[in-house]
């Protein structure tokens, strides 16, 4: 073999080692059997070829090393990646089912929400019904109480009002037949001049008539009197005449003092029942009391002059 020939073998061989090795071989068997001029190009050429074989020997069992491990590394991986594929299939399908539990349980909720909103509409409307039932009874309650209240009042005006005439009938049945026709009872007998005749005296012409009877003109010294007069005065016949004429004569003067009234009994007047603004003294001549028909019977009362001419009420006193 030659020089150029040796190159061209030692390339391929790089390139191709497997067969160099065989075509080297097979020159090697046939120098063996033929040997060659030349033994150290020979066993140069020997120790090349065997050196190309470990290495290629070493590249194959590195090669084989890399493909195991990779092929282990691949089977692992391949492992883990089922066992975690089988994992996550079993957790799909529990939260799949737990998912559908849960949508169940959801759907029954809001059934039970809208039925619990429901009951509660129902029974805010039971509700409202039966607070306006009960400002309903609240008023007619309120009513009850304030007709209640009424009659209690009306009654014990009439209790009160029994009591008088009670009094009234005992003083009546006490004093019956006491008193001359025509006259008026209270404790005394009471004479009112008759607004019919139109007949009107001075206050010592109508005292004088008083005395006639065994009377004298009519101390009112209390308020009992006083409503009692009051009442049958407002009882008579209104006459067309004015206020201030149609008045009744009472034994009540200010002559000594001007301003000191005293009854006929020589008693000072404590109590009385004077008109607004009187007495009022007018022209400094009005020494003498009257009474005249008001609708306030506590404030009836003027002072008028002596010798006004009025009707008069005469009082006498009962017999025991
Ligand atoms: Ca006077
Ligand atoms: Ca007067």
């Amino acid at each position: 073999m030659t020089d150029v020939k040796m190159k061209d073998s030692v390339a391929y061989a790089e390139n191709n080692p497997e067969d160099i090795h065989n075509k080297l071989s097979s020159e090697d068997d046939n120098e063996l059997r033929h040997p060659p001029h030349r033994h150290s190009k020979t066993r140069h050429k020997v120790s090349m070829v065997r050196a190309i074989n470990g290495t290629s020997t070493q590249i194959y069992m590195l090669s084989a090393a890399i493909l195991g491990i990779l092929c282990a590394v691949l089977m692992a991986t391949i492992i883990g990646l089922c066992v975690s594929y089988k994992g996550l299939s079993e957790k799909h399908i529990f939260l799949s089912q737990n998912s559908s539990q849960e949508n169940s349980n959801l759907k029954q909720l809001i059934g039970n929400y809208h039925q619990l909103t429901a009951t509660l509409m129902k029974v805010q409307t039971n509700f409202q019904e039966a607070v306006g039932v009960k400002d309903s009874m609240q008023r007619e309650r309120d009513r009850d109480r304030l007709e209640k209240e009424h009659l209690q009042r009306q009654k014990e005006a009439l209790v009160n009002e029994e009591v008088k005439l009670q009094s009234r009938i005992t003083v009546l049945e006490k004093n019956c037949e006491r008193c001359p026709v025509g006259w008026e009872l209270l404790h005394s007998c009471y004479f009112f001049s008759p607004t019919e005749t139109g007949r009107k005296l001075s206050w010592h012409r109508s005292r004088e008539e008083c005395k006639k009877s065994g009377a004298d003109l009519a101390v009112i010294d209390s308020q009992e009197k006083q409503e009692f007069i009051s009442r049958i005065l407002n009882g008579k016949r209104t006459s067309r005449e004015s206020w201030f004429t149609a008045g009744y004569w009472i034994g009540l003067r200010d002559v000594e003092t001007e301003g000191v009234w005293k009854w006929l009994n020589g008693t000072e007047l404590t109590e009385g029942f004077w008109m607004e603004g009187e007495p009022n003294d007018q022209i400094s001549k009005e020494d003498c009391a009257a009474t005249f028909r008001k609708e306030n019977p506590l404030m009836t009362w003027n002072d008028a002059p002596c010798d006004h001419t009025l009707k008069w009420i005469c009082e006498r006193k009962l017999q025991p």
